[in-house]
């Protein structure tokens, strides 16, 4: 069976972006290949991250994962830090990466403006997303959009392991949805929606609740005009709320455009928010059931188990090509 690895990182209350772009699929993908979905909690690190809201979030994850229609008995569903083979792997991993490679990741710039001090660990987070991949041989990757340059990254580095020390890497290939692979800011149509954005109101989270929504909504900013068409080059912000609406009802942008021709933004953002409403509602029922049963720490030890059994056959692998000699008993 074909595996597929993808992680999200605890490091705010996960949002409508998150979901379109990645979990909706990895829920379609466990049908067919054998799932490893982390909360990657050593990548959320790399960016400051209070201790109690570490804990609450990386539990919050798990549980939305769930929540989001994974199976716990068909996916692997685990915490990164609970896998120390991910950590080792990439230590090695960094020793085949240049620093020019991390100069020119876009998510190091991005995250790194404006800074006075910024974390190394923020610098080799792709060779830690490359170890994540390249330590179960994932063939394939659900990310969004902005992943893609890492995962190019871990493809590189893959052939450069396989080159100089002999074929032994998959290639992973990324799985990138055709709608809704960048769920853009509500409040500004050129930047991605992001958990960690301090502005609550430039995301939907998952957990928000349903009168939040419709506000977070009436409020999201819109193109001059008042035509409702999609044209992402041109009126990006309404083209981004009709992605949303696409990928919460299930209509097609072509059917959407039809149901709102000659009709104002007000009435389409007001339809917007209930079918984000309902959307959301079953998820959230769901999610607050996971939480009160208790039933995550069982779930995560699991996980994290078949996790580890996979993954320290590969590290053994990479460490012997490598030239590590093995520990000897006494
Ligand atoms: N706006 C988005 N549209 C589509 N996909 C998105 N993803 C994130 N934002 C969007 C996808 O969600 C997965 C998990 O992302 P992550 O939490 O590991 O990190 P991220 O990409 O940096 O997401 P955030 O929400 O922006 O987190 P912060 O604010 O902490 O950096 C990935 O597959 C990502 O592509």
């Amino acid at each position: 069976m074909k595996k597929v690895l993808s992680g999200i990182q605890p490091s705010g209350s996960l949002t409508l972006g998150n979901y379109i772009g990645a979990m909706k699929n990895f829920v379609k993908l466990q049908e067919e290949y054998e799932c490893y979905f982390m909360v990657v909690d050593l990548h959320a690190v790399t960016v400051p991250q209070e201790p109690a809201s570490l804990r609450e979030q990386s539990e919050a994850v798990a549980a939305l994962f769930i929540a989001a229609g994974i199976d716990p008995a068909r996916s692997n569903v685990y915490l990164q830090s609970h896998v120390p083979q991910h950590a080792e792997l990439c230590w090695l991993m960094t020793t085949l990466t240049s620093m020019g490679e991390l100069e020119r990741m876009t998510q190091f710039k991005d995250k790194s403006s404006g800074k006075d001090t910024v974390g190394a660990g923020l610098f080799v987070y792709p060779a830690l997303m490359a170890a994540d991949i390249l330590v179960y041989n994932a063939d394939l990757v659900p990310v969004g959009e902005d992943q893609k340059q890492h995962l190019e990254l871990t493809r590189d580095l893959a052939g450069r392991f396989n080159h100089r020390y002999g074929e032994f890497f998959t290639i992973p290939e990324p799985y990138i949805p055709k709608v809704g692979a960048r769920i853009m800011s509500l409040d500004d149509g050129t930047k991605k929606m992001s958990k960690s954005n301090p502005n609550a109101g430039s995301y939907i989270a998952l957990l928000d609740p349903p009168d939040v929504i419709r506000k977070k909504i009436s409020r999201a900013t819109t193109d001059s005009g008042r035509e409702v068409v999609y044209d992402p080059a041109n009126k990006p912000e309404i083209s981004n709320l009709m992605s949303i609406y696409a990928e919460c009802s299930g209509l097609s942008l072509a059917e959407i455009t039809g149901r709102y021709e000659g009709q104002m933004y007000g009435g389409f953002k007001k339809d917007l928010a209930e079918v984000v409403v309902a959307a959301l509602e079953p998820l959230q029922e769901r999610y607050h059931e996971i939480r009160s049963s208790g039933a995550i720490t069982d779930i995560l030890a699991s996980g994290a188990e078949r996790a580890r059994a996979v993954a320290s056959v590969t590290l053994q692998g990479v460490k012997d090509r490598m030239g590590f000699l093995p520990p000897r008993s006494k």
